[in-house]
């Protein structure tokens, strides 16, 4: 495993800007990697990414120093062990409703003494063939970002007790799901959203965490950079689609 150098840009107070990938591709990650982003998100809650191909892409990210990190399907140790044992250096969690289901998640994150995630000489430990174990194992907790989404409105309810749970470093969130949740799907600029997310925008300025959110364009991570949000991403598609209609156009006319 390598020194996280988003997680070291977020200590240092600055904003970091990721890529979310949902297609299980380690070329796709290359050719990304050769822009400056300082993340790339690995979907495998909404993509078709295996823990084989979440290795690869890794593998890839690697090659530039681009820090590689897993969106998880869900909040269970096994599966959280598997993804992070490629060497991905962070993870995001989704549906993360309560301090419990967030101690959960460190406790998946981190080995002895914060948590209980299972040891072995995985790729993350380079296979065991480097250092000691202690010493692996130490930098790994050091090192792992742990990310979980408040994307429903109980999460939203509790997370004034969520922000408190030591091991957290990202609060992101998630304006599909709390569309969903609050009864709006699909309309995450329904002013009873906007509130939800102005309430998490609030609690987590006061917290000392940072602040996560999945934009749509350049315009609006200014305008969320303004807002305090310093991990900021974009899909994929979101940044291929525009550059291919205006090229389309362009060629066309
Ligand atoms: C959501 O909007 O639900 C998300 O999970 C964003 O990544
Ligand atoms: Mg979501």
């Amino acid at each position: 495993m390598r020194p996280n150098k988003t997680k070291a840009a977020l200590k240092d107070g600055q904003t970091v800007l990721g890529c979310f990938i949902r297609y299980p591709s380690a070329s796709l990650v290359e050719v990304l990697t050769y822009q400056a982003w300082d993340f790339i998100v690995f979907d495998a809650e909404h993509g078709t990414i295996q823990p084989e191909d979440c290795e690869n892409m890794v593998r890839a990210a690697e090659l530039q120093g681009v820090t590689p990190i897993v969106r998880v399907t869900t909040n269970q140790a096994p599966v959280i062990l598997r993804y992070m044992d490629s060497g991905a250096q962070g993870l995001h969690v989704p549906w993360v409703n309560s301090a419990s289901e967030a101690e959960a998640v460190v406790q998946s994150v981190k080995y002895y003494p914060r948590g209980v995630r299972g040891l072995a000489g995985v790729r993350a430990a380079d296979y065991a063939l480097r250092g000691s174990f202690g010493d692996y194992v130490h930098f790994a907790n050091q090192e792992s970002l742990v990310v979980i989404h408040i994307e429903t409105a109980e999460a939203v309810e509790q997370l004034p007790e969520i922000v408190k749970v030591d091991g957290l470093d990202v609060i992101f969130i998630g304006p599909t799901d709390l569309s969903h949740s609050y009864g709006v799907p699909g309309e995450p600029q329904h002013p009873t959203v906007q509130a939800a997310i102005d309430r998490i925008v609030e609690v987590v300025g006061k917290s000392g965490l940072a602040l996560g959110i999945m934009v749509g364009n350049a315009q609006a991570a200014q305008q969320w950079r303004e807002r305090g949000a310093r991990y900021i991403t974009i899909g994929f598609e979101s940044v291929l689609m525009p550059a291919a209609k205006a090229y389309l156009e362009k060629a066309r006319s």
